[in-house]
């Protein structure tokens, strides 16, 4: 004789299928997205597009903890020194080679004018907020 399958464990297979199907139809939101930082703007990447012997835009204004970026699409070597000491600048790129990029993490408030070494009447200036 043939057992059937009770009611009750038919029931049981149901509910736990039906629960799988809203599981994946549903996914929990609750750990997507960035982790909380205290409310602020999150860090970003601005970049300056150097281009015929000139930084473009001349001016950037970012926020602490944002990444500068200077990008080199001119067809000599350029560099992003920060026009202060000039034996301690406060940022220096070095030689950017044509199609290279220099990144920065401006961390300290403040409005840094900067040339490039190469070509110092080439100037830009960074304002970090
Ligand atoms: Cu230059």
């Amino acid at each position: 004789m043939h057992r059937r399958p009770n009611l009750a464990s038919v029931t049981l297979v149901l509910l736990a299928a039906l629960a799988l199907i809203a599981a994946a139809g549903f996914p929990s939101h609750a750990s997507a997205g960035r982790p909380a930082n205290s409310g602020s703007v999150p860090p970003k990447v601005v970049t300056v597009v150097i281009r015929e012997l000139k930084f473009e835009p001349a001016t950037v204004t970012v926020h602490a903890g944002d990444t500068v970026e200077w990008k080199n699409d001119d067809i000599v070597p350029h560099t992003a020194t920060e026009d202060g000491d000039p034996q301690k600048p406060a940022f220096d790129s070095g030689t950017i080679q044509t199609g290279a990029a220099w990144r920065y993490v401006a961390r300290k408030k403040g409005t840094y004018n900067y040339i490039c070494t190469l070509h110092p009447n080439m100037k830009g200036k960074l304002i970090v907020q």
